[in-house]
């Protein structure tokens, strides 16, 4: 972590604590040390790190706060905070951030109008409820409002897997719709996105108005924000907004190409369709007369019953959603479209953790959830010593949980179980682990969990010197990104990709949906060097080997197939790529 995610904890802490009506002066003490640690010119981290020097000789920061500053830095999060977060409604939480509120007003708020949500205090500003507090007032009231504009402009996007929960209990529901004929998910949903701004639901059903009701009689809704005679606007509980769409039979096709976008790709879509004197929107692909303004003209319907039959009478072939971003894919329909990686695809899984780190499951445990998966080969892969939190393993644990391995894998005969170790890159660079351990295991990962605060330079040079460290096979989480939390760090992937594909070596798509690290654009440059791509789960427990499918959905997006993914290969292929002369 760094200073600045630190500092965002401690100003959580305090607001959490101050909504509680904690003792003042410990609630300063927090906001006292959020605000000196993002003042600081020196890393918290390199602070720590170092023997010599205490934490609690920075001004500001007492034995209490270093502590917290300690477990951050190994751990990544805050069991006080996550306590605090148990007891306060998010809602309330919720409320302190919007701009022109603040934690005290939020107290207020909650206690005085009963307030839980953002909606419940627009209602009451727009009701001129909140201008009668005390302390509140007119100005405070449309200062609200302009925060809470700002607040849903900036409006948080749903990670995929969190908006996916959503989408099957929402189409599981609307199937009860009386006649229903079609119906999909089009948008950034059925594209894959990482993060989807809202819903975009489409209907062809015999009754249209009869949908729009039972959409308004989900009880997950909390408000119909606009309804018109096809088409119908709705907010979730949740946040996310849903679009429904009714759209006719025929029309039904060209609506889920147009819908389900991109717009950049629709836009090209319809260039190509300009050229052939056509014209395409959500209700169909139309044949302009000779001559004519294309933007008047009606035209007539040719297609628009299935998007297949939309693309084909454009002469393109049905692009899978996941890659209609205008990237590559108009210079790929010159030719044959690749087949794109499927789940079904893969065999192996080789990042998982057990109860020997921050894993919730032994080794037998994990070998039976592979094999309830169907997968060939896995690698037992825990920390190392540095990550001190989840108990990393040192040398001579990491040996003796690799005889344990050995002796599971004589045992198991179906499933190849691997040594392998989640090795840390050490804040000043190197290994956590000596090479002579290193060149016991079958299957190496590097992965930077510390100093992530680092320049550019350093952080590119760390990852390059494990890439170069003739043990590493893969390296794992290559940005050390977590989506709606935690920006990368500062890395260099040019020479990053460049140094893998010149040294052999394998980068990971990690599937866990707080990840899909690597991107969609990297997976894509990693595959035109010819680097082997490794989707794994990194899982922690036996259920957690089920997010494979987030990171096959995030390699489609970057257009791999299943050659281009190593733990696709059958175990005699996937031993020759690792056992390679180091
Ligand atoms: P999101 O919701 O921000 O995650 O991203 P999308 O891609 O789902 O975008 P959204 O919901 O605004 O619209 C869904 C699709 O509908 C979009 O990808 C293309 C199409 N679309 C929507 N509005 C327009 C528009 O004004 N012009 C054009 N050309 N296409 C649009
Ligand atoms: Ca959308
Ligand atoms: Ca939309
Ligand atoms: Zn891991």
């Amino acid at each position: 972590m760094n200073n600045r995610e630190i500092a965002a904890v401690f100003e959580q802490v305090a607001d959490l604590l101050e909504f509680q009506g904690a003792n003042p002066f410990r609630v300063r003490a927090y906001r006292n040390g959020a605000k000196k640690i993002s003042e600081l010119n020196e890393s918290l981290t390199t602070i720590a790190a170092d023997p010599k020097r205490k934490l609690t000789d920075i001004a500001g920061i007492g034995k209490d706060l270093a502590d917290r500053i300690c477990t951050l830095i190994d751990t990544g999060s805050l069991p006080m905070l996550e306590e605090l977060q148990r007891e306060i409604p998010s809602g309330v939480v919720q409320l302190s951030r919007i701009p022109g509120v603040g934690p005290k007003k939020a107290v207020v708020l909650q206690r005085e109008l009963g307030i839980n949500s953002l909606l419940e205090l627009r209602a009451a500003c727009e009701e001129q409820r909140v201008r009668s507090l005390k302390g509140f007032g007119a100005k405070t009231e449309d200062a609200i409002l302009k925060g809470l504009a700002i607040a849903e402009e900036a409006g948080a996007r749903m990670r995929w897997a969190d908006a996916d929960v959503v989408v099957q209990n929402l189409l599981e529901y609307m199937r009860g719709a009386a006649g229903v004929r079609q119906m999909e998910m089009a948008g950034s949903y059925r594209r894959g996105r990482e993060t989807i701004g809202d819903l975009d639901l489409l209907i062809d059903a015999a009754d249209g108005a009869s949908a729009m009701e039972r959409l308004a009689d989900h009880l997950q809704v909390e408000q119909v924000v606009g309804r018109g005679d096809t088409k119908m606007t709705v907010r979730l509980a949740s946040g996310l907004q849903v679009d429904l769409r009714v759209v006719p039979t025929e029309s039904f096709g060209a609506a889920l190409q147009y819908f389900t976008g991109s717009k950049e790709h629709n836009v090209v879509v319809r260039g190509l369709a300009k050229q052939r004197g056509l014209k395409v929107n959500e209700w169909g692909v139309f044949r302009l007369p000779a001559g004519a303004a294309d933007s008047d003209a009606k035209g007539e319907y040719i297609a628009g019953r299935t998007e297949d039959e939309v693309y084909a009478a454009l002469g393109l072939p049905c692009f899978p959603p996941e890659m209609r971003e205008a990237r590559q894919e108009f210079v790929l329909a010159a030719g044959e479209l690749p087949k794109l990686i499927e789940l079904s695809d893969i065999r192996g899984d080789l990042h998982m953790h057990t109860t020997a780190s921050d894993g919730q499951q032994s080794i037998d445990d994990m070998v039976v959830a592979a094999r309830a998966r169907g997968l060939e080969y896995i690698a037992i892969t825990d920390h190392s010593k540095r990550v001190s939190m989840a108990h990393g393993l040192d040398a001579d644990r990491l040996r003796r949980q690799w005889r344990e391995v050995d002796q599971v894998n004589r045992q198991v005969e179906d499933i190849e179980v691997l040594k392998g170790v989640e090795c840390d890159i050490l804040e000043k660079g190197g290994m956590d682990l000596p090479d002579d351990v290193l060149a016991e295991g079958d299957w190496i990962i590097a992965s930077l969990h510390y100093g992530q605060s680092q320049s550019r330079q350093q952080i590119t040079e760390r990852l390059l010197e494990a890439i170069e460290n003739p043990y590493v096979h893969m390296i794992a989480h290559p940005t050390g990104r977590l989506i709606n939390r935690r920006e990368a760090y500062d890395v260099d992937m040019d020479q990053v990709l460049a140094a893998a594909a010149r040294h052999g070596k394998m980068l990971e798509l990690n599937a866990n949906p707080a990840r899909l690290d690597l991107h969609d654009v990297h997976c894509a440059a990693a595959k035109a060097l010819g680097i082997p791509i490794v989707i794994n789960t990194d899982a922690h427990s036996a259920s957690g080997m089920d997010v494979m499918r987030y990171g096959i959905l995030q390699a489609r997006r970057g257009g791999l197939t299943a050659a281009d993914v190593a733990n696709t290969q059958p175990w005699p292929e996937f031993s020759k790529l690792i056992a390679a002369p180091r």
